[in-house]
């Protein structure tokens, strides 16, 4: 089965990108969007093994869910049929190489998160450096925490497959292989974005997803929380993380906002988040007053 692909621009608008994409979770790729990192130059092989050659990272198999403990030097020089075998997901910038943060730029479109308002002991951090050799591969999955996240290559290529919005269970949908050229089960349509050295995407929250480098590839993931998936998880968050005062917090900051582009922005978000949140509930509330009626007409 072929894979559509996912929609792909060079210097979209801000606007463009929050109407189109970020605020109906639909993925995007846009083409050269982090050329300007410091990073894109800086961080090659040499610089990573001379500065964190000694650094301990943990690498996931490739095939099982086995994690190892190791040396990044090691991991960068490891023998050809070793290579494909082990992946570094999660080298955490800010605890482990806080300096990196430097050689990087939140991407246009992308500065709003509203994870500062979660208590600092309970808020994730979740920003991310992968490095994979060529043939490296990750499970299908949705973000943590309702998140969405932007990923940027620096080095290398990664093709990142999205399950299309449907009714797959989540159970059929962790259990897939969308990499194996003769897939088992049920097929379901996706897409994929094909990601070059500089391009950026936007992963949506709650879109089931996978990657897989066919290169040696180094890329940054980082997730965030914003108006639209704020809304897309509304009880999770009014749960777990106190939605209410994300959106009062914000909406006390749209006051003291006087940049025009910064106002107009935000007020997406809010809009966005508010909306959503009161359609749910409207729908909620239909749904309760139908079980009603049908508990009257028992005669109770
Ligand atoms: O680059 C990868 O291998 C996976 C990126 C991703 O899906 C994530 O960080 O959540
Ligand atoms: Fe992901």
């Amino acid at each position: 089965m072929t894979s559509a692909a996912v929609d792909e621009h060079r210097g979209l608008g801000e606007y463009e990108l929050f109407e189109r994409y970020v605020g109906t979770s639909t993925p995007v790729i846009l083409r050269g969007a982090i050329d300007h990192w410091p990073a894109r130059r800086k961080w090659t092989r040499t610089f990573l093994r001379e500065r964190y050659g000694d650094a301990e990272i943990e690498l996931s198999s490739t095939e099982t869910a086995e994690r190892t403990v190791g040396r990044l030097r090691d991991y960068l020089a490891l023998p050809e049929r070793e290579r494909a075998k082990w992946y570094l997901c999660d080298w955490n910038v800010r605890q482990q190489c806080a300096e990196l943060l430097d050689d990087i730029v939140t991407p246009d479109g992308f500065e709003i998160d509203w994870m500062r308002h979660v208590p600092r002991e309970e808020r994730p951090d979740m920003l991310w450096i992968y490095i994979g050799h060529a043939g490296t591969r990750g499970p299908l999955h949705v973000d943590n925490y309702g998140t969405s996240a932007w990923l940027g290559v620096l080095r290398g290529e990664k093709l990142v497959r999205f399950v299309e919005p449907g009714d797959t269970p989540a159970d059929e949908l962790q259990a897939a292989d969308v990499f194996a050229t003769r897939r088992r089960g049920r097929a379901f349509p996706m897409r994929d974005a094909h990601l070059r050295a500089g391009d950026l995407l936007f992963v949506p929250a709650g879109c089931w997803h996978a990657a897989m480098n066919p290169t040696y590839c180094l890329s940054v993931t980082a997730n965030f929380l914003d108006g639209a998936n704020l809304s897309a998880n509304r009880s999770f968050w009014l749960q777990r993380w106190h939605g209410r005062s994300i959106l009062a917090g914000e909406i006390d900051r749209l006051a003291r906002t006087r940049n025009a582009a910064a106002r107009a922005r935000l007020a997406r978000h809010l809009s966005r988040a508010v909306d959503g949140w009161q359609a749910e509930l409207a729908a909620e509330q239909e749904a309760l007053e139908e079980l009603a009626a049908r508990l009257r007409s028992h005669g109770s």
